[in-house]
């Protein structure tokens, strides 16, 4: 089976190797003997770059009560060990195996002291995606790539869903204002990321 596999390891540079839009996904659900699992951990090597932050100019009693006066735009995240965050980890060319039972919370958008999160989004290709802002302030999620919505987010706790048809990437960004907020979803045809 693992020498069947070919495991594609992606970071957030690289998530657009899945970019390519298919309208409907075909993956087939079948039952399996005994699956097995894959295990690892991406880590980040040689040089770090420079990384981005920028300054929060609107709603600081919002957005940064602890008054950090920055925010880390979340492109990259190492940890002491070299752990990358964020990182999707899958399989390509997967047409057919286990049920799509992809972690819920991963595919629940809120809106949150000016942050999105998950700042990564894993939702099954047509499936539902469910947001929300948390903030006492006017967000918006705009989304150009896989699915192009621009939905305003008025009220706290309003709950907007909607399909996802397309897989591939959405890059999500707020138009309120708060240019710093940004998040990716990536709409996926089989479980196996
Ligand atoms: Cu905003």
């Amino acid at each position: 089976m693992f020498q069947a596999v070919r495991c594609a390891v992606s970071s957030l540079f690289l998530l657009a190797v899945v970019g390519n839009a298919t309208a409907q996904s075909n993956y087939q659900v079948v039952s399996l003997g005994s699956p097995g699992t894959i295990a690892g951990t991406v880590k980040w090597s040689g040089p770090l770059p420079r990384i981005p932050t920028f300054a929060i100019n609107k709603d600081p009693e919002i957005c940064d009560p602890e008054s950090h006066k920055i925010r880390d735009l979340e492109r990259l995240i190492i940890g002491p060990q070299g752990g990358v965050a964020n990182t999707v980890v899958f399989l390509k060319n997967i047409s057919s195996g286990k049920t799509i039972n992809l972690p819920e919370p991963r595919r629940f958008l809120d809106q949150k002291r000016c942050r999105y999160e998950p700042h990564i989004l894993l939702l099954p290709q047509d499936a539902e995606l469910r947001m929300k802002s948390s903030d006492a302030t006017l967000h918006t999620v705009h989304m150009d790539g896989a699915a192009t919505y621009n939905l305003p987010f008025p009220f706290t706790n309003q709950i907007v869903s909607r399909s996802m048809p397309t897989r591939g990437l959405a890059n999500v960004r707020c138009n309120g204002g708060h240019a710093w907020m940004n998040a990716e979803i990536l709409v996926v045809p089989h479980p196996y990321y």
